[in-house]
């Protein structure tokens, strides 16, 4: 029997799942659905990454145990994607025992051969995105500290004692494998990517942290825990029972290793295709065979990103949307490896025009003439004249060549091609069955072949469909196949074992709508309304996000946490002194681009200097003469090397936190005290 081992990036549990990490794990859960159908024995792994600096802090910032933390996050992202389904085989945590015994064998066999020596390093570090910068690849932020390029958060100056990879021995070898294997990172352009990556020279890679304490230990020096890709990167292969017993330990490991398909998003291309190949091969173990990368969900043009704070909350989707409607909508809507923006309003659209006017409609008008005209059994393909009965043979011929055509497509994970042929058998039938118009065919009984080749035709396209499109609506389908009167389940039948023709005499069952129409209006504004109040609370939770805090912010008790109201008193309030001011002159600075300068008469004997992060949102010229609010008595602080003497007061807006800054309706005198 031919094998199929499948595997998601494990999700990091420092923040909440969201719609990135579902459609990845929809994808996956499709591809080993699709697999099972045609006879192959398919293995779906997906999971959490459970370790790091990073959920050290979150776990922190909450006044939580580091285990409460995971294990309270693990549960929201199995809750989220208990819905959809999913027929994942195992879910990898790798905080498990077995995955921490297997990791460190695979570390002892990479050391064994030579490929991890100890040393020293220094450098930048981004607990976000558990990767080191350089200086030069590092951001400057508007007061010279040196931030993530990714998260505009400050990096981490690490100067500790590390074991290396490495990395650097592996130039040609990786060569040799892409050059080989030209399937092993997918698509083509990514491949091209990491090819002139590697081609520029390989660096050794730290690999162990003594300052990270929430790690695997390195094996036999646990003052050191494992870097977090080390970590990660092997659940692939701790899960299927390498180094353990889980599943049957080395036997089922070797049953399903290599890998088939192992799907990750594009943002951790080089960790799957540079460090994943290079650490098995160290090991002396095979690297999968594929890795595909597809493209980002973006959310308002930008990467839907819990740091960013514009993701797509999975509770106002699971509440509005079928969990096939959301499934179709990734694989229809997303061409499998490039980005796609993604929008309530397509959303709508898609399930509207491909599953209630497309699917929906062919499924419920073909069932219901059953019903009306042939006393609910489907009947033998009839006689009609030549042109009827030429026609019918048209639509079969369209049917089977989809059929062939979507096998195709998602052999090559072009999945939206694939639900294209399907579709277009879909269109196919709809014309031939409103040409025909069996509605008048019914009214005359010299007709009733023509009635019966139409309705039998009908009824063969909707079950070959049913059974292609099973590992993408899995609910759907079964229910059109139970409607259809065909016994069993669906996504156990192979289309290719299908015979046309095989529905005749079938009693169809109890006809119930599948795709309601959705009302657009009514649902986007039930959506706008969900989605502020949840991008609220986000806003608030990422005020607290651990990266900003210090690393060492005394934790919380949760209790106490909760039970402070958040109110200050009347003194509180005092401390702050809010005043009047006239801008007199404003400029930007060389080389920041956020930042506007001020002077600011505040009714004082000189006017104050005051900077400003809103170069991107205001005209400097334009805003000469305007009224504004300052904080007058904030510590003066320095901004690129200036003085900022005082703060301007601004209303933040939307999700990007555009800057709207207030003023007065009334005239007022400059100096003026707020209370
Ligand atoms: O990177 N669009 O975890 P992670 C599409 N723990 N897919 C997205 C997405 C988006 N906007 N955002 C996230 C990690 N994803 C590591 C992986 S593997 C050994 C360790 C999906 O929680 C996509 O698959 O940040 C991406 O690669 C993954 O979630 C990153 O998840």
């Amino acid at each position: 029997m031919n094998k199929f081992y499948i595997t998601t990036p494990i999700y990091y549990v420092n923040s909440h799942p969201h719609l990135g990490h579902l459609y990845t794990t929809l994808v996956a859960d499709t591809v080993a659905r699709y697999k099972r159908q045609r006879g192959f024995e398919t293995f779906f792994l997906t999971g959490t990454d459970e370790h790091g600096l990073n959920i050290e802090r979150a776990a922190e910032s909450k006044g939580l145990s580091i285990k409460e933390h995971v294990d309270s996050i693990v549960n929201e992202f199995k809750t989220a994607f208990a819905p959809y389904g999913l027929t994942n085989d195992h879910w990898i945590r790798t905080t498990d025992d077995y995955h921490k015994r297997a990791a460190q064998e695979l570390w002892r066999r990479a050391k064994e051969n030579g490929y991890i020596y100890k040393g020293k390093y220094e450098g930048l570090y981004c607990a976000n995105c558990n990767e080191f910068y350089t200086e030069s690849e590092a951001k400057s932020g508007d007061d010279g500290t040196l931030n993530c390029p990714t998260h505009e958060r400050p990096l981490d100056r690490v100067a500790e004692e590390s074991y290396f990879f490495k990395l650097s021995e592996f130039q040609d070898r990786l060569i040799e494998l892409y050059e080989k294997n030209p399937n092993f990172i997918r698509p083509e352009t990514r491949r091209n990517e990491v090819m002139s990556f590697v081609r520029g020279g390989l660096n050794d890679l730290s690999i162990s942290r003594v300052s990270v304490k929430w790690g695997i230990p390195v094996p036999d020096d646990p003052a050191h825990t494992m870097y977090v890709w080390f970590d990660a990167l092997s659940n692939y292969i701790t899960a299927i029972g390498f180094g353990n017993e889980q599943f049957g330990g080395q036997q089922h490991f070797k049953k399903l290793w290599p890998a088939d398909l192992q799907l990750v998003g594009k943002d951790i291309l080089r960790f799957h295709t540079v460090y994943w190949p290079a650490f098995l091969i160290a090991a002396g173990l095979e690297p999968p065979k594929t890795v595909f990368a597809h493209g980002m969900w973006l959310s308002g043009g930008r990467k839907m990103s819990k740091t960013i704070g514009n993701v797509i909350d999975l509770a106002v989707l699971q509440k509005h949307f079928t969990t096939d409607a959301v499934r179709y909508f990734c694989l229809r809507d997303m061409v499998f490896g490039q980005d796609g923006d993604f929008t309530y309003e397509a959303l709508l659209d898609r399930v509207n025009a491909g599953l209630a006017n497309g699917l929906g409609n062919l499924a419920s008008r073909t069932l219901t003439m059953i019903g009306r005209y042939c006393d609910g059994v489907v009947p033998a393909p009839g006689n009609a004249d030549a042109e009827l009965t030429a026609r019918a043979g048209e639509v079969r011929e369209t049917v089977e060549q989809s059929v062939a055509q979507f096998d195709r497509e998602f052999d090559e994970y072009n999945f939206s091609r694939a639900l294209d042929a399907a579709w277009s058998a879909i269109e196919r039938v709809d014309k031939f069955i409103s040409d025909a118009k069996p509605w008048d065919l019914a009214k005359d009984a010299d007709k009733r072949g023509s009635l019966e080749l139409v309705l039998h035709t009908a009824t063969e396209t909707l079950r070959h469909l049913t059974a292609l499109l099973a590992p993408v609506l899995p609910n759907a389908t079964q229910e059109i196949w139970e409607q259809l009167g065909e016994a069993g389940k669906v996504n156990e039948i192979a289309p290719s074992a299908l015979q046309w023709g095989q529905s005749t005499g079938k009693r169809v069952g109890e006809i119930k709508p599948i795709f309601p129409k959705l009302d657009k209006k009514k649902v986007m504004d039930e959506i706008k309304q969900e989605e502020a109040v949840s991008q609220a609370a986000r806003t608030e939770e990422n005020k607290e996000q651990p990266a900003q805090a210090p690393a060492q912010a005394a934790p919380q008790p949760a209790s106490e946490a909760a039970a402070a109201p958040a109110y200050i008193t009347i003194d509180d309030f005092a401390k702050v002194e809010l005043r009047t001011g006239q801008i007199l002159t404003a400029e930007r600075i060389p080389k920041a681009d956020k930042l506007l300068k001020f002077t600011i008469d505040l009714g004082e004997a000189e006017p104050r200097q005051i900077l400003a992060g809103i170069a991107q949102y205001y005209e400097p010229e334009k805003l000469i003469g305007r009224k504004v609010i300052v904080v007058a008595n904030l510590a003066p602080r320095k901004l690129r090397g200036l003085e900022s003497q005082g703060m301007i007061l601004a209303a933040s807006i939307g999700e990007e936190g555009r800057p709207v800054l207030a003023g007065f309706l009334e005239e007022v005198p400059n100096g003026a005290k707020l209370k």
